[in-house]
């Protein structure tokens, strides 16, 4: 469960340094236009997570647009100069349940772009994302095995995290991969998942990390 310490958020800013506008969000915003009339407003963030902003809305699926990541543990910061006044959607990646939770997330495109399927148990076969696979973030200790065929078969590689924040108690580590390629995998490949590190390719490191 999380604790109040390791709370998931995203403050979001309508002007630099963490001024103007404020709204703090702690689940996904397909449309920031639709209810909180935010849509292309945002300039600067405060966060703990791992969180993904997009300047189309829905999360980008068929858009070219930017992509802006902000990953962090109580931190502030102004968005990148291409980030700012663009954003129209935005969610996190990892566990529901606890930031620092084992989980993996799949995306339907390449830089967390578009439908997502995530979990915290092993999947024999990815529903609407079969076949679709073009980027994942992986949260948490735990290794996943991500295979190119249904039921853990076919090649398959092993993932672990490679990014470990640390700040006031909380922790926060991560892989992001924004293409398959990174994987050595080919885009759109990835059939079924299963928890451990069970194939013989290895990406990222396993715990303990310093
Ligand atoms: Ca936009
Ligand atoms: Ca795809």
């Amino acid at each position: 469960m999380a604790s109040e310490d390791d709370f998931r958020y995203l403050t979001t800013y309508a002007d630099l340094s963490s001024t103007g506008v404020s709204n703090q969000f702690t689940e996904y915003a397909p449309d920031l236009g639709e209810v909180l009339l935010l849509d292309n407003t945002i300039e600067s963030v405060c966060a703990t997570g791992f969180w993904t902003l997009y300047d189309a809305i829905n999360y980008g699926a068929n858009d070219t647009g930017d992509v802006c990541h902000f990953r962090a543990i109580k931190t502030c910061d102004d968005l990148s100069s291409s980030c700012r006044n663009v954003i129209s959607s935005l969610r996190y990646s990892g566990s529901p349940y606890g930031i620092n939770n084992d989980y993996y997330n799949l995306y339907e495109g390449i830089n967390q772009r578009g439908m997502e399927f995530g979990g915290e148990t092993d999947a024999p076969h990815l529903g609407d994302l079969d076949l679709e696979v073009s980027s994942l973030v992986v949260s948490g200790q735990s290794a996943w095995t991500f295979y190119t065929g249904q039921g853990y078969t076919g090649a398959s590689v092993c993932v672990y995290t490679d990014t470990h924040l640390s700040s006031s108690g909380i922790h926060l580590d991560y892989i992001q991969i924004n293409e398959l390629t990174e994987l050595s995998l080919p885009d759109n490949s990835i059939r079924s998942v299963k928890r451990g590190c069970l194939a013989d390719r290895v990406v990222g490191a396993p715990p303990p990390w310093p």
